[in-house]
């Protein structure tokens, strides 16, 4: 039997899309940057069809490319443009959408990992509950991707990144075998905590099918203000002020004049303080009762506040946060960037913004440089527009210099394809041989996302003739 006919014996044939047209769309990533071919797309509805689609890969040593709602920012859930003639299959995890019911005595409910982000929140909602991690992507993004990622967004001040929300997973081995940790123990001290792994793994060490998921206390009145400071070293030190006054803080968001004009002409809105400051944040506090006394309290202890516009309603609320969320859209509007989300120390933040136009314009001088980001985190999204052709040569610029700030090449998007020639700059030769020693144990073939996250060595050789032999 070929892999095709496998495949579709495992799954129904109208979910192995083999056609062209139909396969382009997951061939392509979010940003249009990454893109490469694929033998199939396969669409399991169930852990145990995702077992037998990675039994009949493995058996036939094709490449599985793993994807949920193909929101990455860093090619890592399309094929790559080379795959040393192993052409892969793409496994969607998009039909995995069981939810269930929410335990309110352990705060916790189990996803699919097709399961979108905002239907999640929805759920958790309607339970009385929230989920404590929100972004942009939330209509699209799925939560299987998002630990996949180790995904942070805009809540992280609050309740952590993606990992921090991982109370258990069930996941598919490369060759189909099957490990579940969904129980919802709150406490669990055996050993290594295969979940954990898996947040961050990129799909390189198996498939998340499933995810016990905490949730958090409902806070659904909100109060979100702008803030103009002089400087990136001002909004450092407003936040901080704001931290030990305000512990509902939800979310401390930052943006720069350039980001925000360009924002608010792609939106069609005016821009909020014009040219007031050096740096702009925005603030929410969220609680059981309206926080906005609050926050105008704390406000006026901070002496780095120039100028402030303080929401007043829920359209109030919204504008203020569409001129922070819509920076993606915006730049993609203006042309294709070379995309960096990095971190560093908070006490390097504003020399980082400081050195980082320099940076880049010693390699593109003509590139349009475009950050905002995730306060708290010190996490900054580095665009640049104009530098497609030096992509290569901007990437290392900046990634270099936070490297030397002592941050972190990926803070929240993964490293994906766009950046795994360049993580020996954030671990050293002796985390990234353990590292693939891990990737080894997990997946001795090396089939599972090939080139994403570790730099590409095959493990070990292909046996040769074995494409297309499956079942
Ligand atoms: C955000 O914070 C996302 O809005 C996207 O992480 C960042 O587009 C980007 O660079
Ligand atoms: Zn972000």
């Amino acid at each position: 039997m070929t892999l095709a006919a496998a495949l579709r014996a495992a799954v129904g044939s109208e979910h192995v899309l083999l056609d062209a047209d139909l396969r382009a769309s997951h061939e392509t990533d979010w940003t249009g940057r990454f893109a490469g071919t694929s033998q199939a797309v396969v669409r399991p509805a169930s852990t145990a069809e995702v077992a037998r689609v990675l039994a009949e890969c493995s058996e036939a040593r094709v490449p599985v490319v793993v994807q949920g709602g193909n929101t990455g920012l860093v090619g890592g859930s399309v094929p790559a443009a080379e795959m040393s003639g192993r052409l892969p299959v793409i496994l969607l995890t998009t039909r995995l959408t069981e939810l269930s019911p929410v335990s309110l005595a352990s705060r916790q409910v189990t996803a699919g990992a097709g399961v979108r982000l905002a239907a999640l929140t929805a759920h958790a909602r309607a339970a009385g509950l929230d989920f404590g991690v929100d972004l942009a992507a939330r209509d699209s993004a799925t939560v299987g991707g998002m630990v996949a990622t180790n995904a942070g967004g805009i809540r992280v001040i609050r309740h952590g990144s993606m990992r921090e929300q991982v109370a258990g997973v069930e996941a598919v081995l490369v060759d189909g075998r099957v490990i579940s940790r969904l129980g919802g123990l709150a406490k669990d001290s055996t050993g290594y905590d295969l979940g954990h792994l898996l947040a961050g793994s990129e799909g390189t060490l198996a498939v998340t099918t499933r995810l016990r998921l905490r949730l958090v206390g409902a806070e659904p009145e909100r109060a979100v203000a702008m803030i103009a400071v002089p400087s990136t070293a001002d909004a450092v030190g407003l936040l901080a002020t704001l931290r030990t006054r305000l512990p509902g803080i939800s979310a401390a968001e930052l943006t720069f004049g350039p980001g925000l004009a360009l924002t608010a002409r792609h939106l069609g809105i005016g821009v909020p303080l014009a040219g007031t400051g050096g740096a702009y944040v925005l603030v929410e506090v969220a609680g059981e009762a309206d926080p906005l006394d609050d926050l105008l309290t704390a406000l006026e202890a901070c002496d780095q506040v120039l100028d402030a516009t303080v929401a007043s309603s829920a359209a109030d609320r919204a504008r203020l946060w569409a001129l922070r969320e819509g920076h993606t859209e915006a730049i993609s509007t203006a042309g294709l960037p070379v995309k960096l989300d990095v971190s560093v120390p908070i006490q390097r933040l504003a020399e980082l913004v400081e050195r980082l136009p320099d940076a880049v314009a010693a390699i593109e001088p003509a590139a349009q440089l475009v950050i905002f980001g995730h306060l708290a985190e010190a996490n900054l999204h580095v665009n640049v527009l104009g530098a497609t052709h030096s992509a290569e040569a901007v990437t290392s610029a900046v990634l270099t210099l936070v490297a030397s700030l002592g941050g972190s090449v990926s803070s929240e998007h993964g490293v994906g394809r766009a950046k795994a020639a360049w993580l020996g700059l954030s671990r050293s030769p002796a985390e990234i041989e353990v590292m693939r020693s891990i990737k080894a144990a997990f997946d001795p073939f090396g089939l599972l996302n090939p080139g994403v996250l570790l730099p590409a060595i095959d493990l070990r050789p292909l046996t040769p003739g074995s494409v297309g032999q499956g079942g």
